[in-house]
């Protein structure tokens, strides 16, 4: 049954070029139909090269979700250095919605209302509040690699989304009530956050994050280049409250995270055990290693005071010969940490070995008393092929491996990678799929849960190269869809999708409740409805002016197709905060609130209310408008703001 055989990618221009002798598909008017009528693909290609017939594509067609027709479900995608969460369906593969997190969004204006300068501000280090100060007051930039939803009992339970930003050392969380992410904190001591996953069980709880990077503890530059000295840093955050709980210093750069299913360990690969700091330092010895951490240990350590305090949290040693972490030996650069969903096995992926090695977490126990060592816990080690980055799982004791150098997908078995690895001779290996090209992280279907269902495995390439239309130097890359419900896996579909998804979750609609139209107690706005109850107003019902020296709170409500206020006056010069309440209580109907000129715009979705503070600095009459399409009248919905110039 391990017949090696190489897949060739099913392309669009390959499957046109073939026969249809076993289709049952017919064209007809250049657009192909199933036998029961449904139009299977309309595309160019289709209409221009005349094809006599079409091969059947029931992989294919499986993944055509029809107009008007929803999918199953949602992939929540990172955005690497664009610092946004993206939410696509599956199986159509279409961009749902972009949820702005670390990056500004001139859309919905995240990054200038109130209400998001509060989240992208309030958690930051007093040390980078000082810094910002002159810079804007937040980080424009982040690079948002990894999301992960919170769970309850080793599945998702549809409360939030987790995710890190390695750039500026942030750990987001996103309501998935609402899809907006509602608070932002930056982690101390550490120095970027990496790999980002959370507690399975019993529940999130808490979200792992490594500190990739080693600096000084206490990096104030008393320590300049003395690597030595550098530390690596474990964080653990507390999801309910985004307070960190506690951390671990520990030895070598922390790569990925993962949990296991017993609420007892999260363990990371970790690379540059030599701790050098260039390439040629960091990848010098043959070995690295997978550490440990005993959560239970921790908690203990953290209660008998067994730590030092920086930073305003506390910071345990982890380094080796510590009770609270476990090395174990892995071949150099480990990259993906991936718990498989028979809450069993991990498996860390070899990057810089061909090699995947995977782990019994039911060996922890014995392995923290010392009974047997490190590589005890090593089960399995099979040689996969080149660039090993990460693992997905179909909950049917397979593995899906991306190999970044290869180009593809390979799929094994576990048991038989655990009989090879006891001398047997059988090869775990049952196929590999060419995708295209490099794959970075690849996911299936709900398969980070114990509930992992086998049907879809999404693989995310570094590189499109030559599969779509050339849009210049600065290609898209190509999130490709593949098939695994049957015994081969078959790629029906390429996804573009702009820098850089680096990971995704997959998950089943049925987890997912979010509402359509806001509460009008929802904390995201009780700022504003606190302000406007101590200046007399019902934001629901009033739209006025308050002015108190030179600061003036003008109150508009926004409903289809006009503001509270046609018009308002301010003085130049003044503090002006504006708050928009939509009150339209209609599915769907959101208005917007741009300034011209002035350099404003924010979203109002239906019974939020949104704020904007600015300086009224340039004397004039400037018309506001409303920017989200409305209503038939949207165009006439605006007002005007006309600012006293200062007489001198
Ligand atoms: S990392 Cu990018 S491909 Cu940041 Cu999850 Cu492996
Ligand atoms: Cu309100 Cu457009």
């Amino acid at each position: 049954m391990t017949d090696n055989t190489k897949d060739h990618g099913v392309s669009r221009r390959t499957l046109l070029g073939t026969t249809a002798a076993a289709a049952g598909v017919g064209l007809a008017g250049g657009i192909a139909f199933t036998t029961d009528g449904n139009q299977l693909i309309g595309t160019a290609d289709a209409q221009t090269k005349a094809a006599p017939t079409l091969p059947a594509r029931p992989a294919i067609h499986k993944a055509e979700v029809a107009p008007g027709e929803l999918d199953e479900y949602y992939v929540f995608f990172s955005s690497g250095q664009t610092g946004e969460l993206r939410i696509v369906g599956l199986p159509s593969m279409r961009e749902l919605m972009r949820v702005p997190v670390f990056n500004r969004c001139s859309a919905t204006g995240w990054g200038q209302t109130n209400e998001s300068l509060k989240v992208l501000t309030e958690g930051l280090l007093p040390e980078t509040r000082e810094f910002l100060k002159t810079r804007g007051g937040t980080y424009v930039n982040g690079d948002l690699h990894h999301p992960h939803l919170s769970f309850t009992d080793g599945t998702y339970d549809g409360r939030y989304a987790f995710m890190n930003d390695k750039a500026n050392t942030r750990v987001a969380r996103v309501r998935l009530d609402v899809m907006k992410c509602d608070k932002i904190i930056q982690l101390p001591n550490q120095h970027t956050v990496h790999g980002l996953r959370v507690q399975k069980y019993p529940r999130t709880g808490y979200v792992f994050c490594n500190g990739e990077d080693r600096v000084p503890l206490v990096n104030d530059g008393k320590i300049l280049d003395k690597p030595k000295e550098y530390h690596a840093i474990f964080t653990a955050v507390d999801g309910d409250t985004m307070k960190v709980a506690w951390q671990v210093m520990v030895d070598g750069n922390l790569d990925n995270v993962d949990a296991d299913y017993q609420g007892k360990y999260a363990f990371a690969t970790c690379y540059n055990s030599e701790e050098g700091v260039n390439a040629a330092e960091m990848t010098a010895s043959e070995q690295d290693w997978v550490v440990i951490f005993n959560l239970k240990r921790i908690e203990e350590g953290v209660k008998k005071g067994d730590f030092k305090e920086m930073g305003g949290v506390p910071v345990l040693d982890g380094r080796k010969g510590s009770p609270y972490t476990r090395y174990v030996p892995i071949s150099n650069s480990p990259h993906g940490m991936n718990t498989a969903p028979d809450g069993i096995h991990i498996v860390a992926n070899g990057k810089l070995s061909p090699t995947a090695t995977v782990m019994d977490v039911r060996l922890f126990d014995q392995l923290f008393d010392d009974k047997i060592k490190p590589r005890d816990v090593v089960v399995a080690e099979p040689e996969l092929g080149l660039g090993p980055l990460h693992t997905a799982y179909d909950g049917k004791g397979n593995a899906y491996t991306t190999l970044f150098i290869d180009s593809q997908i390979c799929k094994w078995n576990i048991d038989l990678a655990k009989r090879a690895f006891k001398g047997e001779k059988v090869s775990p290996i049952l196929q590999k799929l060419d995708v295209h090209y490099q794959p970075g992280h690849n996911h299936t279907s709900m398969g980070q849960t114990k509930e992992a269902d086998g049907k879809w495995l999404i693989s995310l390439n570094k590189f499109s190269k030559d599969r779509f239309l050339n849009v210049g130097p600065l290609k898209p890359e190509n999130d490709q869809l593949i098939d695994i419900s049957g015994d081969k896996m078959k790629l029906v579909h390429d996804g573009p999708s702009f820098a850089e998804p680096h990971d995704a979750t997959i998950v089943h609609r049925s987890k997912i409740n979010p509402i359509s139209i806001w509460d009008r107690a929802d904390p995201m706005f009780s700022d504003a409805i606190k302000q406007a109850k101590a200046d007399g107003i019902k934001l629901e019902e009033e739209s006025k002016v308050i002015r108190d020296g030179n600061i003036v709170r003008v109150y508009m409500t926004s409903q289809a197709p006009s503001f509270g206020l046609e018009h308002f006056q301010v003085k130049q010069g003044d503090q002006v905060t504006v708050y928009v309440t939509n009150i339209d209580s209609v599915e769907d109907l959101t208005h917007g609130f741009s300034i011209i000129n002035y350099g404003i715009n924010m979203e109002v979705a239906p019974q939020a209310t949104a704020s904007v503070s600015f300086s009224a600095d340039k004397a004039g009459v400037y018309w506001y408008y409303c920017s989200w399409f409305c209503h038939a009248m949207h165009m006439e919905m605006k007002g005007r703001m006309f600012v006293e110039p200062k007489t001198a």
